[in-house]
């Protein structure tokens, strides 16, 4: 694709598919908006896991299995802690622990998150656009049958158990996007917006919730066609929660029900070929479909899909 590409990621999946788009693009064609609903003060560090996933996956330093934190990870930290009665719920390695500390020293100093996370691709030698969504607090919460919950409590402490009645992203309403997400949604040259295999409550609605950023999507004269590649693979969530959600939140665990939640706001899926029967459905709803191979277990899985997507995405047409 000539024209840039705005990829919109938060969870693992996100971070795979972005790391592919990053193997393949022009560094200057491609930004990659993070979500930072997932964002949470702990132990007096300013936590960010969606940016930093993205930034360990990209420059090769993820823990593969995981998806989370960094390989050769120790836990001396961890162990400490718990020895002396502190909080072990949420596992900070010994070496990930340097870059909550960094970030927290820069925001205490009153820098915003975007100006560290772009120094941080710089130093990790990154060469695309890395940004978070907002430089304001936005956070998800989780309504379930034991009461509200903060993201983290739910995802990480209570393993995504309680069964979700309604989210929330607390502070969408009054944030900002973050200058270089207004620059990309603007920039003339924009060709597509992609939204990446992320669990669209948790980590794409945090995004589509600031109202500047809705405002863009929902433009009746809105030109640049968004394609979402489907977290969803023969019915369930490759990685995470997004199936358990889907149908505690009354939709079809099924790309259809991905459809419905996204609405209008997405113009092209691209859907696992175990999805295949679906494309008959989704053209009937005015959508492109492109049906392609999108688990990706290796580099060049990551790199095939990103090439397709690109593909597909110049094709697309916006529909109202
Ligand atoms: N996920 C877990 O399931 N357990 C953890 O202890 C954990 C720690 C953690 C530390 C740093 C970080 O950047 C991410 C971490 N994650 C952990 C992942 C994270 O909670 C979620 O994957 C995302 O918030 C959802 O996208």
């Amino acid at each position: 694709m000539n024209r840039r590409l705005l990829a919109l990621a938060g969870g693992v999946g996100g971070a795979r598919l972005a790391h592919g788009l990053s193997s393949v693009c022009v560094p200057d064609q491609l930004s990659i908006v993070v979500n930072t609903g997932d964002d949470f003060e702990h132990l007096g560090l300013s936590i960010c896991p969606d940016l930093d996933t993205v930034f360990y996956t990209l420059s090769g330093l993820a823990d593969r299995a995981r998806g989370w934190g960094r390989a050769e990870e120790s836990w001396h930290f961890m162990d400490t802690l718990r020895s002396l009665g502190g909080e072990d719920w949420f596992n900070l390695g010994d070496r990930d622990l340097a870059l909550h500390v960094l970030r927290s020293v820069h925001l205490r100093a009153g820098g915003t998150l975007e100006q560290f996370t772009a120094r941080l691709g710089e130093r990790m030698g990154i060469d695309c656009i890395i940004a978070p969504m907002s430089n304001d607090r936005v956070s998800t919460r989780i309504h379930t049958d034991q009461g509200e919950l903060a993201f983290q409590d739910y995802f990480v402490r209570l393993r995504c158990e309680p069964p979700v009645r309604a989210i929330d992203y607390a502070g969408a309403d009054r944030a900002q996007p973050s200058d270089r997400l207004i620059a990309a949604l603007a920039d003339p040259t924009l060709g597509a917006v992609v939204l990446c295999p992320s669990n669209p409550w948790l980590s794409i609605a945090p995004i589509l919730a600031l109202p500047a950023v809705a405002a863009w999507f929902d433009a009746p004269q809105r030109r640049v066609p968004v394609v979402a590649v489907s977290p969803i693979v023969g019915g369930a969530a490759l990685k995470g929660p997004a199936a358990k959600i889907m149908v505690e939140l009354g939709f079809a665990a099924s790309v259809l029900g991905l459809s419905d939640y996204y609405g209008a706001r997405v113009d092209g899926w691209v859907i696992d070929e175990l999805d295949r029967q679906h494309a008959a459905a989704l053209r009937d709803r005015g959508k492109s479909v492109m049906v392609s191979q999108t688990v990706m277990r290796t580099d060049e899985d990551r790199a095939d899909l990103a090439r397709t997507v690109i593909d597909f995405a110049e094709r697309v047409q916006v529909r109202s």
